[in-house]
């Protein structure tokens, strides 16, 4: 992205709207409302829209209680596209993540501005800040004000967003970090914010429902196959209905295997309503992607990939451990 050919879009007031992925994580929440803060300070008329809800677990982020949910206002959300001057979309690469407003982007003859770390974006914005390599959206977006000279204007409001970006991104500093990153938030939080509160806010947020479900799923549906490094957590139809599980309550859990030092690869299978989901998570160099990809009609990041297959849940399972062994040989620890 030339940042001169954007400063006349940034420059005068205009209608903007914001859209991030369906299905929004940390990132893509946070980056989303520092840029509606951020544009709101300078004069534009700034709707954020999202395709699908929030998890309750953010509704303590500054100005989120003003997101449009398209799955719900869907309508309403393609007015608000239809009538802006500018679109700006963040955190993801491709339109077929904003579904149900994905038409109207696509004709919608107006400049877009894609700010976006995933890789090989898709070429539908008029200008992109594309970096696979940054941390997060939100450490794009604070590179992005500092291009055009706005970085003044942020407060803690916006430093908040931005952090709980990163935040979440890195796995609180865990991965995916960089020199920028650390010295981005080392100004950060010099800007009035609670950074305990932040932390707080973003870890301490299971519900007693969802801590019981993680304790059963360790205790009696973890199977460890020391051989391979790797542990299998399956969750049945049965399971889903005994702790009448939701969207989001499976969240996380499959991470846990791998704070065991000898596991490298954690897998968790879910019998959902008409196929099997796959989400696999690694350590290393051992790249679950390529497993994801090869075997389970999905793909993702080297450490973190989904995959489905339409076949029984013991099929499934006799499936995933047919080709585990071979995620090894694809690399190395
Ligand atoms: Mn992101």
């Amino acid at each position: 992205m030339n940042t001169i050919d954007i400063i006349p879009l940034i420059k005068q007031p205009r209608k903007v709207t914001i859209l991030s992925h369906r299905n929004p994580d940390g990132d893509a929440l946070g980056s989303s409302l520092a840029m509606a803060r951020m544009l709101t300070y300078i004069g534009h008329q700034v709707k954020v829209i999202l395709p699908s809800e929030y998890p309750y677990y953010f509704d303590w982020l500054p100005d989120i209680e003003s997101v449009v949910i398209a799955d719900s206002r869907v309508s309403y959300a393609n007015t608000l596209i239809d009538e802006c001057d500018l679109i700006i979309c963040l955190d993801f690469n491709s339109l077929d993540r904003v579904d149900n407003v994905s038409q109207t982007i696509a004709t919608a003859n107006k400049p877009i501005i894609l700010i976006d770390h995933h890789q090989d974006p898709m070429p539908f914005a008029s200008y992109m800040m594309s970096d696979p390599l940054a941390s997060s959206t939100a450490e794009l977006v604070y590179r992005f004000f500092e291009e055009l000279g706005l970085l003044h204007r942020v407060d803690a409001a916006i430093a908040t967003c931005l952090l709980t970006g990163i935040i979440t991104d890195t796995g609180s500093f865990k991965f995916n970090v960089n020199p920028t990153v650390f010295s981005i938030v080392s100004q950060l939080i010099t800007k009035g914010i609670d950074y305990q509160q932040i932390q707080y806010n973003i870890f301490n947020n299971m519900s007693a429902k969802q801590l019981q479900l993680l304790g059963f799923c360790l205790d009696l549906r973890m199977e460890v196959v020391p051989e391979w490094h790797a542990a299998i957590i399956g969750l049945n139809k049965a399971d889903f209905q005994r702790f009448k599980i939701s969207r989001g309550d499976t969240e996380g859990i499959v991470n846990y295997p791998l704070m065991v030092g000898d596991i490298w690869v954690a897998v968790l299978v879910t019998e959902q309503q008409n196929l099997i989901k796959f989400s696999f998570r690694s350590k290393g160099d051992i790249a679950v992607n390529e497993l994801a990809k090869r075997h389970f009609n999905g793909g993702g990041h080297k450490n973190a990939a989904g995959g489905s297959l339409q076949v029984s849940f013991n099929d499934a399972i006799a499936q995933l451990k047919q080709h585990l062994p071979s995620v090894i040989q694809y690399s190395s620890i």
